[in-house]
């Protein structure tokens, strides 16, 4: 065996040459890989007893891409497309032997092979318009060569896999194999080599995307048709555009074109963001001086207070995962309205074609319900999910402290109450957390993993772990009023409601933060919450714009009047002459001067709150890095990912200009705008938010 590069070795025997790549964690094509596969074919080519290749790879996975920590540093010749030319035009049989999964530049590596053969669970995708990137090796160009024009399109621009069934039909893999890979890779190749077949170089053969040339349709069809997903995303139109080339162009003119394609994204700050975005994710469930082998406690039960809707889609979250919940409810009737809701979004998804009927049969099997708090004496996860209301949820929890077993995880699911507090009337807080899920639960993917001051770094480990098996993007956050986002959000609330107060409209400042980047504005996101969400008409006294609207009987969309009016059965805001009355009518009161304001203004008071809300929570520890801040505003409040977050935007921005006018804001509105002292610190010192991290 010849060792290549410290990533890279090349084994052969007899007429077929072996090149394994070692590159831990998820073998990605950094230098050494790279390097290591150009030599392992110039060695091979230059030896006439070798007649095939087979590539293939050690640990977890097949190549999962590019090695995107490599990106914005100096290039280290061989390039990727350099390597995949090379392989391209390799005079021998070329194998892809995959497991695990083929992302990105690993998909372009197989797909620059002649043949591919996989295991039954391996996967196969382009994710780098994830990244805000395009495929920039070949992928845009091979692919539809592969699979045709229709599904490339679609793979590319949502950068999700496709599973190894699929990729049999569609002519992606040859084979799929059972058994020892590499030894299946061997036999794959003398097969081929034995029938004499003809070596399949796919940049040559267009016999997939003949019938598309000329026909541009298909590409305006295509863009009309994922338009309001991609809103704002630069990477899915040039993965269009570069996909568009595939068909116009011949085939090393296209690779030119995804190059400038490619190039033009990578030096942008959309990609920029998505790229630290992908790291911050990862980042957020690594907890600074916490051991890496700290025990986890076995979760398999999981007990869930409250069957409404917040109840109802956690309960979801587990029972997709495999484990078995007890639902626990006050009434009958609650419990059954909780358990049809849950059974009726599993049938809407297998009507869907999403999921089978078996499935929906098998995940309902998962859940108990009941009426008695003692059913929980055996589960290891118990999550309280009822409203918000301090007392009761004391009340539940000394009562948990009775009831659930030594080593159960107490967690609650509020959204600001003070978790130490709740911790504080059982004899065990080190098994007390706070888990907040966000709505809708089965859908979104954040979880704030609230640690209290007691918890124990096993009860918080096993949650990050839970979390991930149940595919939350988790954040560790300490304990304050709303944690990190719902602190944060109130700072935003505020502010647009004082705009309103000063003259701007209900739609200005909807379609202002709309265009930003949100998928809705503040005002459209109410009226679909419910204005009368935890109002009360008894202690109404109409000195907040929501209680006036709530006490004029405006609910929100589901009266169909709110801060817009709706029509009946229809979703769309109309702007309402009632409402903005009712709004001036109390800024008058309230004796505030209506004035023209400008959008920019509203961008800066709604963001600039954010950052500087951001900035307190971190001196104050509540959050461990920047990062976690961002990660917060993207999966939980709808923050575009081009923009990475307030933290990353602010450092766009330049954190200088962001404090000049948080100092001006300060200096006309008064101490809410006071700069935080490590905005003040980081301008002192010339850094960023990312100098934190
Ligand atoms: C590309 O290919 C461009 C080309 O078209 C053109 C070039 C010219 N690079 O996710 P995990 C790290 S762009 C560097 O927790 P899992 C990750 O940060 C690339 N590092 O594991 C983490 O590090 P740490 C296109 C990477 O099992 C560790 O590996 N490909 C890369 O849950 C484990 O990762 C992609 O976008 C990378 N490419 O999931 C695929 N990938 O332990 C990106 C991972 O220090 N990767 N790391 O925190 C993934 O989707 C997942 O990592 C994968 C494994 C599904 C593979």
């Amino acid at each position: 065996m010849i060792q290549l590069t410290e990533a890279a070795t090349l084994d052969i025997q007899d007429e077929i040459a072996v090149i394994t790549i070692n590159n831990p964690p998820v073998n990605a094509l950094g230098y050494p890989v790279r390097k290591g596969i150009a030599d392992g074919i110039d060695q091979v080519v230059q030896n006439d007893q070798v007649k095939a290749i087979v590539i293939t790879c050690k640990g977890r996975t097949f190549m999962a891409g590019a090695d995107i920590r490599e990106f914005g540093k100096p290039p280290l010749e061989p390039m990727l497309y350099q390597v995949l030319e090379t392989l391209d035009e390799c005079p021998k049989m070329t194998l892809s032997a995959i497991h695990g999964t083929a992302f990105g530049g690993g998909l372009e590596t197989a797909l620059s092979c002649h043949f591919r053969i996989a295991v039954p669970t391996a996967q196969f995708g382009l994710p780098e318009v994830k990244l805000g990137i395009l495929p920039g090796a070949g992928g845009t160009q091979r692919l539809p060569r592969v699979i045709g024009i229709d599904k490339a399109l679609k793979m590319i621009t949502s950068g999700n896999p496709i599973g190894a069934t699929e990729a049999l039909q569609d002519g992606l893999i040859d084979e799929i194999v059972e058994g020892d890979l590499k030894e299946a890779g061997i036999q794959f190749a003398k097969k081929v080599l034995a029938e004499n077949r003809p070596l399949i170089r796919v940049s040559q053969n267009d016999e997939k995307i003949a019938a598309a040339k000329g026909n541009n349709e298909i590409f305006d069809h295509f863009r009309k048709s994922i338009a309001r997903k991609t809103r704002g995303f630069q990477a899915p139109e040039n993965c269009i555009k570069a996909v568009e080339a595939s068909i116009n162009l011949p085939f090393k003119e296209g690779l030119k074109r995804e190059r400038e394609l490619f190039t033009e994204l990578l030096k942008g700050h959309q990609s920029a963001a998505q790229r630290y975005v992908f790291f911050a994710e990862r980042q957020a469930s690594k907890i600074p001086d916490f051991p890496k082998d700290i025990p986890l406690l076995d979760i398999k039960k999981v007990g869930i207070i409250g069957g409404g809707t917040m109840g109802g889609g956690i309960a979801m979250n587990f029972v997709n995962a495999g484990y078995l919940v007890t639902i626990i409810e006050t009434k009958q009737e609650f419990l059954n309205r909780g358990l049809g809701v849950i059974k009726k979004n599993y049938e809407i998804t297998a009507s869907k074609g999403k999921m089978s009927t078996e499935d929906v049969d098998k995940r309902m099997s998962l859940i108990t319900g009941s009426l008695n708090l003692k059913d929980l004496a055996d589960v290891d996860l118990v999550i309280e999910a009822v409203f918000e209301n301090m007392d009761l949820k004391k009340e539940i929890f000394s009562k948990l402290d009775g009831i659930c077993k030594e080593g159960a995880i107490m967690a609650t699911n509020t959204s600001f109450l003070n978790v130490n507090e709740i911790a504080s009337v059982t004899n065990r807080p080190e098994y007390v957390l706070g888990l907040h899920f966000f709505s809708p639960a089965n859908v979104m993917r954040l979880l704030e993993i609230v640690r209290g001051a007691k918890t124990d770094k096993s009860v918080l480990a096993t949650s990050l772990s839970v979390a991930k098996k149940i595919k939350k993007v988790a954040v560790v956050v300490g304990v304050c009023y709303g944690f990190v986002g719902n602190r944060m959000i109130a700072q935003r609330g505020r502010e647009t409601g004082l705009l309103l107060l000063e003259g701007a409209t209900v739609d200005q400042i909807d379609r202002v933060i709309f265009n930003f980047g949100f998928p809705m504005g503040p005002f459209v996101l109410s009226d679909l919450v419910g204005l009368n969400v935890g109002w009360d008409d008894k202690s109404s006294s109409g000195s907040t714009i929501r209680e006036v609207l709530c006490e004029a009987g405006r609910f929100g969309q589901k009266n169909g009047l709110g801060y817009y009016k709706y029509e009946q059965g229809s979703r769309t805001p109309i702007p309402d002459p009632d409402s903005l009355k009712l709004i001036a009518d109390f800024s008058a009161k309230k004796g505030y001067e209506q004035r023209e304001i400008g959008d920019d203004e509203i961008i800066k008071r709604a963001i600039y709150a954010l950052i500087n809300e951001g900035a307190k929570i971190l001196e104050e520890g509540i959050a461990v890095r920047p990062s976690d801040i961002d990660i917060i505003w993207i999966n939980g409040y709808g923050w575009p990912a081009y923009l990475g977050g307030p933290m990353f935007y602010g450092d766009l921005i330049g954190l200088d200009k962001v404090l000049e006018t948080i100092k001006q804001f300060h200096a006309k509105f008064g101490d809410v705008w006071k700069p935080a002292n490590l905005l003040e610190k980081l301008v002192a010192e010339g850094k960023g938010f990312k100098d934190l991290t």
